[in-house]
């Protein structure tokens, strides 16, 4: 049995500084991170025998495969984590082998702390960017440019010479690299779907047989919802699926019902015992409770042992099946949100939002509007996130408060009235949609003639995982400052490159929600 895992990647990282020992505190096992290591290391080898080649569109799409499927709380399952290396070791094999020593992570954990710092934010960054790549390749639409930064950048990580003027254009570059990504995801989301419009979401489960389906993949709702059609089941989203109805190509489906639960850290707990089915397209898979291991299924890059894995032929007969014989609830079953509400509210993408720019604009103008707020980012398990769920209710009555992915279920069931016939709360999606309230901000911008810094509006974030890394480095790479992160820093970020990003961006940790307000609306 090995003993030497070494992960540091997420917000609940143990004691702040790096998982160690048998297990980390997500559930992933030492011999499974040690697979990941394995698979990163062989996916660096890989990137070195590519060289200044473009990747071919399967090395492209492998690395994408790979780097994903070490994204926290994707895959626990040794044996498919294996599988990808395989893949990765045969297409290193087709390049004609490793071009010198083989890269081990030892190296990366090792390193000086600034080298392994902001070698940890390139690596981190791209297991992000992976996350939202294997959605436009789902789509049909591959960014070619993450394509060819995958190899280069990981060519980076495992360059033993780098040194941090080498390395810090590269985490701009990854930044970058990922707004490129977030808008094909959303212009292939909207052409695929439809533009998002506002919707209220039921939190009622509806008697009779459901699926819950959980996970950030759209494409794979809607074959779900294709398959389910006319079969009397009703399917209800979970965690990051939420937004999904707002869009008018998922929401035609009546039999996509409403919301069950709220964000991923309370699955253990909500799961127990349900009557129907769960499926994960994407992260965040907690390790399942016996209660109700019989009804996860899985499927695109998660994976968890001993779980049904629907394949790429997105065949959902099991799934199907399972919601058939469990039969759902017997009656209505009314749920509340965190706060107590019944329902909650999505849809607020860019072109809603955009479309009342112009109320927004006068009502920022003539006081009605003090500020702006964007609080959104990841939700979790550690005690300290209340603190958003505060901060959203001491925020005066003459603020907006744009919000996005799994963060938001602190508070989105709140009913905080309206500003100008627009609520006061507005989900904008899935945390890829950080590139709706970048293009808000923009807009926002251009028609008050002033700066993105200049605008009333400051981004209070929440991270967890590597998605919301890669969102950072956008919105770091472009220009953005004085943002407030929580509920701590990165155990990656090291003491220097923690003050280059609080000299350079302003960037702070959040304190109080009080004294943070008062600060801000000073
Ligand atoms: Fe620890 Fe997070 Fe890594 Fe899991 S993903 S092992 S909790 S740092
Ligand atoms: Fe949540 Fe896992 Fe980050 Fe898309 S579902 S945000 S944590």
């Amino acid at each position: 049995m090995t003993t030497n895992m070494f992960c540091f990647q997420c917000e609940q990282t143990a004691r702040g500084t790096g998982c160690t020992g048998r297990a980390g505190v997500c559930g992933k096992a030492d011999h499974t991170a040690l697979e990941q290591d394995r698979l990163t290391a062989a996916m660096i080898d890989l990137a070195r025998a590519i060289g200044e080649d473009t990747p071919t569109e399967k090395e492209a799409s492998l690395l994408t495969r790979g780097l994903f499927t070490c994204l926290t709380n994707v895959n626990f399952d040794d044996a498919a984590i294996q599988k990808t290396y395989e893949e990765v070791t045969d297409a290193l094999r087709a390049r004609g082998g490793i071009q010198s020593e083989p890269f081990e992570m030892e190296r990366l954990w090792t390193a000086e702390e600034d080298i392994r710092s902001l070698k940890s934010l390139i690596l981190l960054g791209l297991r992000g960017i992976s996350a939202y790549a294997y959605h436009t390749e789902a789509l049909g639409c591959p960014s070619e440019k993450a394509r060819a930064f995958f190899p280069k950048a990981l060519r980076a990580v495992g360059d033993a010479s780098a040194t941090m003027d080498d390395l810090l254009p590269l985490v701009m570059e990854t930044g970058q690299t990922n707004l490129d990504v977030m808008e094909l995801l959303d212009r292939a989301h909207n052409e695929t779907f439809g533009a998002p419009e506002p919707a209220v979401v039921s939190l009622t489960i509806e008697k009779g047989p459901f699926i819950v389906v959980s996970g950030h993949d759209l494409h794979d709702l809607k074959l779900l919802l294709e398959q389910t059609t006319g079969k009397g089941i009703n399917v209800y989203t979970h965690g990051e699926m939420l937004p999904a109805h707002g869009y008018p190509g998922l929401r035609k489906y009546p039999h996509l019902k409403g919301n069950f639960g709220t964000a991923w850290q309370n699955q253990q707990k909500e799961f127990a015992n349900i009557p129907a089915p769960i499926l994960f397209t994407t992260n965040c898979l907690m390790p399942v409770k016996d209660s109700y291991a019989d009804r996860v299924y899985t499927t695109g890059v998660v994976g968890f042992p001993g779980l049904v894995h629907i394949g790429e032929d997105r065949d959902f007969t099991p799934v199907i099946e399972k919601a058939l014989e469990l039969g759902g609830y017997t009656g209505d079953r009314v749920m509340t949100g965190i706060n107590g509400g019944t329902t909650v509210m999505t849809g607020f993408a860019h072109k809603t939002v955009l479309a009342a720019a112009d109320r927004v604009i006068s009502a920022v103008k003539n006081g009605d509007i003090r500020h702006i707020f964007l609080v959104g980012g990841c939700d979790g398990a550690k005690p300290g996130r209340n603190y958003y769920t505060e901060f959203v209710k001491q925020s005066p009555g003459n603020t907006l408060i744009l919000t996005l992915a799994c963060g938001k279920y602190r508070f989105n069931d709140l009913d905080l009235g309206t500003i100008g016939g627009l609520p006061r709360i507005m989900d904008m999606g899935q945390c890829n949609d950080a590139y709706s309230a970048i293009k808000v901000a923009l807009a926002l911008a251009e028609a008050l003639e002033c700066g993105v810094n200049d605008l009333p509006l400051t981004l209070v974030l929440s991270w967890y995982e590597q998605k919301a890394v890669a969102i950072l480095l956008t919105l770091l790479s472009l220009g953005i400052k004085n943002i407030l992160i929580g509920p701590s820093l990165p155990a990656f970020v090291s003491p220097n490159i923690l003050d280059f990003l609080v000299k350079n961006y302003g960037l702070s940790p959040v304190t109080t929600p009080d004294a943070n307000l008062a600060r801000i609306l000073a």
